[in-house]
């Protein structure tokens, strides 16, 4: 019998992969297609796998100026949860969970999702009343969070420390249980592989240099670093980087930049059984399969398009996860990251029609659009196809910034960034 060493089998699994992905990404693209999608994240690759899917289109380019998954999708800490104040928020964010729950059956793709629960500590007065504020608001839209008192929470969360003479004393918690984690290279890599068995072409290095417009103002498609490719209707999904692209169509956008961190630990055996986020603190933690402690940190206060944030973020970050859980103060860091959020007055995210006829935008999800994935590429699809939005994303118009509707998460949006 042959036997095979572990490395031969790993060299032979990888090779194999990347055969079969050569096989369908980047493609030469088409002269034109019925729809371009600009961004080949989560939420771009998600909407054609919509539009194939739900509306029958497939003459669709999903074009990405890096890897696909390599933005802010791949740079995500993960969290999942629905726990928004206002009714517009709770909509789309519950739509995402619903899709979350069913989305690895959907694509045959194992998305990892785990609705190990989402803990939000209080440490004042301030945190104890907003928090209770949400609770109440989220049951009267049907999304489940619950308070705990500290010991509760220590229970849910052992490894807490609730010293009351802890310099972020725990006051006590909400718990979205229903919220958890996802594997955020899965959600990208499942979404591509079911558009492009419906026909979908997926390219990759191939940035969008321009946006061309007809005599009468419409879309007619985009200049890329690969040549000009045609399209009836053009779709931007390109988080950090909306408006230099509206920019491109003439559209000034609402939205400021920022760096945004993460960082991971050595791995090491389960021990950590849920989703905790300190807002006040600025800090946010959870354990991945592979065992890494995942950790979040807040934004640089600058507007930058640095993927990499100031060290003394994340150096305050990690003070204030060694205080809240003191048995990791010895655990080695393995690396960090930034990626770049855009960001809306508001909070909230932008998933319209643009006043130029073809063009709709997708973008403003801040600090926490990777939990809407699902739900935001389902309405986005709609939006495009019937040049018109869902109930779900009626509301997160680009003209509320001139009329004034806003849907102010600014300082609800149960993270303090
Ligand atoms: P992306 O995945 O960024 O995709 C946009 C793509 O557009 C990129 O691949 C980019 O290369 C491409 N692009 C840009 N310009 C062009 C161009 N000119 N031509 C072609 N392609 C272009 N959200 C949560 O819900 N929970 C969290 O725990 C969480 N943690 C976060 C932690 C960090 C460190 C960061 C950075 C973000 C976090 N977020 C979180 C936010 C979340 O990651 C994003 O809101 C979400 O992933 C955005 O997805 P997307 O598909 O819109 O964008
Ligand atoms: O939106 O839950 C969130 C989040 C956590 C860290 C960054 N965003």
């Amino acid at each position: 019998m042959r036997r095979f060493s572990a490395f031969a089998i790993a060299r032979e699994a990888l090779r194999h992969h990347k055969g079969w992905e050569k096989q369908w990404v980047s493609p030469e693209p088409k002269a034109s297609y019925d729809v371009i999608i600009v961004g080949a994240g989560g939420h771009g690759l998600g909407t054609a796998y919509y539009l194939a899917k739900e509306h029958g289109i497939t003459n669709i380019a999903v074009l990405e100026k890096g890897w696909l998954g390599g933005g802010n999708t791949g740079r995500n800490t993960t969290i999942i949860r629905s726990n928004y104040l206002y009714d517009e928020s709770a909509g789309i964010y519950n739509h995402a969970v619903q899709l979350w729950e069913g989305l690895a059956q959907d694509l045959n793709y194992n998305v990892m999702f785990s609705q190990r629960g989402v803990m939000m500590l209080a440490h004042n007065v301030h945190d104890v009343q907003v928090f209770k504020r949400h609770i109440h608001a989220n049951r009267l839209n049907g999304v489940d969070n619950s308070w705990l008192t500290p010991e509760e929470a220590k229970e849910f969360c052992p490894p807490l420390n609730i010293s009351k003479s802890a310099r972020y004393p725990v006051m006590g918690a909400a718990l979205q249980r229903k919220g958890g984690t996802a594997r955020h290279d899965a959600v990208a890599w499942g979404y591509a592989r079911k558009a492009h068995d419906m026909g979908v072409h997926i390219i990759q290095n191939c940035e969008v240099i321009g946006i061309n417009r007809g005599a009468d103002g419409s879309v007619t498609g985009v200049e890329t670093t690969r040549g000009t490719i045609g399209a009836k209707k053009v779709g931007v999904v390109a988080a950090g980087h909306t408006s230099v692209l509206m920019q491109m169509a003439g559209v000034r956008m609402p939205l400021e930049s920022f760096p945004l961190q993460a960082l991971v630990s050595e791995p090491v055996k389960p021990c950590f059984p849920c989703v905790v986020m300190s807002n006040t603190v600025h800090a946010y933690i959870s354990q991945s399969d592979k065992g890494e402690l995942v950790i979040g940190a807040g934004t640089d206060q600058y507007t930058s398009y640095s993927q990499t944030g100031g060290l003394h973020i994340i150096n305050h970050t990690l003070d204030a996860i060694c205080e809240m859980f003191p048995m990791f103060s010895r655990m080695k860091m393995l690396r960090s990251w930034g990626g770049i959020v855009d960001v809306t007055p508001d909070r909230s995210p932008i998933l319209a029609k643009t006043p130029v006829k073809g063009l709709y935008v997708n973008c403003g999800w801040g600090t926490g659009g990777f939990k809407a994935t699902p739900g935001s590429a389902h309405v986005f699809a709609h939006t495009i196809a019937n040049d018109a939005p869902h109930k779900i994303n009626e509301g997160f118009t680009l003209e509320r910034f001139r009329t004034g509707r806003l849907i102010d998460e600014a300082a609800a949006a149960a993270v303090a960034h």
